[in-house]
């Protein structure tokens, strides 16, 4: 076995503010590894005008994927830059064609869904704020900012995404439903998908903690 093969590489699937974001947060503090969100890199760009920022702009406002051939590229070039470290990826694959295009490059280990009705996802967007240079994300009333409208730590401006807005969250569900769903069928074929139901955050993060403890002791 190689170096590489013991480098531990974790996907977190879910719907549209599922929670991937916070659950990610708590596993990268706690077991010490990369977090890639492909959202807030690409969210990222935007805010920084790159020439990627401004061909993605209107799919991410409008709530519709990028296009494949844009995000494998983008991704996989990403995933280099931390190829020697452990990561967990959040937000991509979303497509069975990126699924396909993620196992050629780099098979993943543990694949982790977080199952959040959508009744409940639907209330909790219209409360979310984030910190864009550092995707830090806040929701009033779960993880309220000390001072409102600013990031804890920097103390800059904190906004709320334009595809949290009703419509464009109504349309990431959709698409999620259609084109995201046959993305969690591609792992559990593949025996390495986990399952987390829950209708909050803090239920869910003792069964990732359950679940993930013993796979980091053996490695
Ligand atoms: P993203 O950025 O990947 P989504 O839509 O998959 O976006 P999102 O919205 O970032 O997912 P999340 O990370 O699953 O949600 O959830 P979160 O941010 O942690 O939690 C949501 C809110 O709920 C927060 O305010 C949080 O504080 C709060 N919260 C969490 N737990 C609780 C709780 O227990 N109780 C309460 N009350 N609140 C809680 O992708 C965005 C766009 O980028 C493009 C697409 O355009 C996409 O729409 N994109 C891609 N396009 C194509 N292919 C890809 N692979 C792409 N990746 C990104
Ligand atoms: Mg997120």
């Amino acid at each position: 076995m190689t170096v590489k093969d013991k480098i531990l590489k974790a996907l977190i699937l879910g719907a549209p503010a599922s929670g991937k974001g916070t659950i990610s947060s708590r596993i990268v503090k706690k077991y010490n590894i990369e977090h890639v969100s492909s959202g807030d890199k690409l969210r990222d760009h935007i805010e920084k005008q790159t020439d990627l920022g401004k061909e993605v702009k209107s799919y991410l406002n409008e709530g519709k994927l990028v296009p494949d051939d844009v995000m494998i590229k983008f991704m996989i070039a990403e995933l280099r830059k931390v190829e020697n470290k452990p990561w967990l990826l959040d937000g991509f694959p979303r497509t069975v064609a990126q699924a396909n295009a993620l196992w050629k490059v780099q098979p993943v280990d543990v694949v982790l869904n977080l199952v959040v009705p959508f009744e409940v996802i639907i209330d909790r967007v219209k409360s979310r704020w984030v910190h864009l240079p550092s995707g830090r994300v806040y929701n009033i009333g779960f993880n309220t900012p000390k001072i409102e409208g600013k990031d804890d730590v920097t103390g800059e401006n904190l906004m709320q995404r334009p595809d949290d807005k009703p419509e464009a969250v109504q349309k990431r569900l959709e698409i999620y439903e259609k084109v995201t769903r046959p993305v969690i069928n591609f792992y559990k074929e593949k025996g390495i998908l986990k399952e987390f139901e829950g209708r909050t955050s803090d239920e869910i993060w003792p069964k990732v903690t359950a679940y993930l403890d013993p796979i980091f002791q053996k490695i």
